[in-house]
């Protein structure tokens, strides 16, 4: 019947609880301060603005909303895979507990701000395990060779007209050339670990302390 099918969510994920997200929010704004006004992201900014002129990168990413990583995006049943992913044991299972997200990298480009989530055995139960899920997403060729679980991320902001669907894409650009064996230029050791740059606005910090983020399994209808 007609409630069936609305019976999907927009998508299936992790929502970090309340206090976390303060916590990040916090830690994140403070990246995006120092980041501003280190010599080697000056020297880049063009990637940013189409000019060589300043730009105010806490301005620059509009928040997008509660912060969670996305497992499945089902669009309400009209995504491929949608349904057998709400039926999957483990998503039944798992749905209502926490999880202890392990946040291990945070990322700009000049499209996207995020953090990477490395996923455990356990979390990787709940990762779609049509092999495309990594290119769900589209648009990253190689990214069909990533190991399952790579594009798992929290999007912590984007750009003017950017959707957060790009965050996962940007993520996967940069692990794929580090797969490819970019080095990426080491530019900075924050205090929050090391940071890396991979060409056209792609910055990459390596949390140095990964940041563990409880977060409910569970789903958004909007
Ligand atoms: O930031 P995100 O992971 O990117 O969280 C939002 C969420 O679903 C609601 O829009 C993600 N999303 C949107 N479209 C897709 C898609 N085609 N593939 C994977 N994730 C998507 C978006």
């Amino acid at each position: 019947g007609p409630l069936e099918e609305v019976s999907l969510p927009l998508y299936f994920g992790w929502f970090l609880l309340s206090s976390i997200q303060d916590k990040i929010k916090c830690t994140s704004m403070d990246f995006l301060k120092t980041l501003d006004t280190l010599e080697a992201f000056k020297k880049h900014l063009i990637d940013f603005s189409g000019k060589a002129e300043e730009v105010d990168l806490e301005q620059y990413f509009q928040p997008t909303g509660i912060l969670h990583c996305t497992t499945k995006f089902c669009n309400y049943g009209k995504a491929e895979g949608a349904k057998e992913y709400a039926e999957k044991q483990a998503v039944k299972d798992f749905y209502g507990s926490i999880f202890d997200l392990s946040l291990s990298a945070l990322f700009v480009t000049p499209r996207t701000f995020g953090a990477r989530v490395s996923l455990t055995e356990e979390q990787l139960q709940l990762w779609p395990a049509d092999a495309d899920a990594e290119k769900q997403a589209e648009s990253v060729p190689a990214a069909a060779s990533m190991p399952l679980g790579s594009r798992a991320h929290v999007t912590l902001g984007c750009a003017e007209n950017v959707e957060p669907v790009q965050t996962g894409v940007d993520l996967l650009e940069i692990l794929t050339l580090q797969q490819e064996g970019q080095q990426g230029e080491q530019v900075e050791e924050m205090e929050l670990g090391t940071l890396t740059y991979y060409g056209t606005g792609k910055w990459l910090l390596n949390l140095r302390e990964p940041i563990s983020a409880p977060a409910c399994f569970s789903s958004f209808y909007g």
